[in-house]
């Protein structure tokens, strides 16, 4: 086969063989993953907004509220992780997380430790605002390695 020819017939094999790798199950493209994953960091950090705003004193504290919140947060804290399948690289990424799977689980489960103790926090002002700084680290714990920002 000609060279050039045998260039096309490898890129042409290269683009079928991308084209059927499944991204996962979940979603159909890498983008799809993307946009998942964002929204939900988006939900939680509104939430998380809305405890600092009550921690801070600059909303006033309602315990309803603050723990509708934190159920949230926790349910949030779940979801993220399904949704960055390896090549799915986006501007907010630093790091790669399928690059070492252990490293992220371990992280992803020390911030669904912390969401799981926060509703019951929230239950009151002074028991809010230390498990919101445990949450809080535990997002920074994840975002100082892989998200650039
Ligand atoms: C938030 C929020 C984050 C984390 C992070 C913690 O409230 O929006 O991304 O906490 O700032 O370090």
């Amino acid at each position: 086969m000609k060279k050039k020819q045998s260039l096309l017939c490898c890129a042409v094999i290269a683009a079928a063989v991308l084209a059927a790798a499944p991204v996962r199950a979940q979603f159909a493209k890498a983008e799809d993953a993307v946009k998942y994953r964002q929204a939900v960091y988006t939900v939680m950090a509104n939430h998380m907004g809305r405890l600092a705003a009550m921690a801070k004193g600059e909303r006033p504290f309602d315990a309803a509220a603050a723990q509708a919140s934190a159920r949230v947060i926790e349910t949030m804290s779940h979801l993220p992780w399904e949704a960055f399948p390896a090549g799915s690289t986006s501007k907010g990424l630093k790091a790669e997380p399928w690059a070492d799977a252990a490293d992220y689980k371990a992280r992803a489960d020390r911030l669904q430790g912390e969401t799981a103790k926060l509703p019951a926090a929230a239950a009151s002002l002074e028991t809010l605002r230390p498990q919101l700084g445990a949450t809080g680290a535990a997002c920074k714990n994840c975002h100082d390695k892989y998200r650039n920002i």
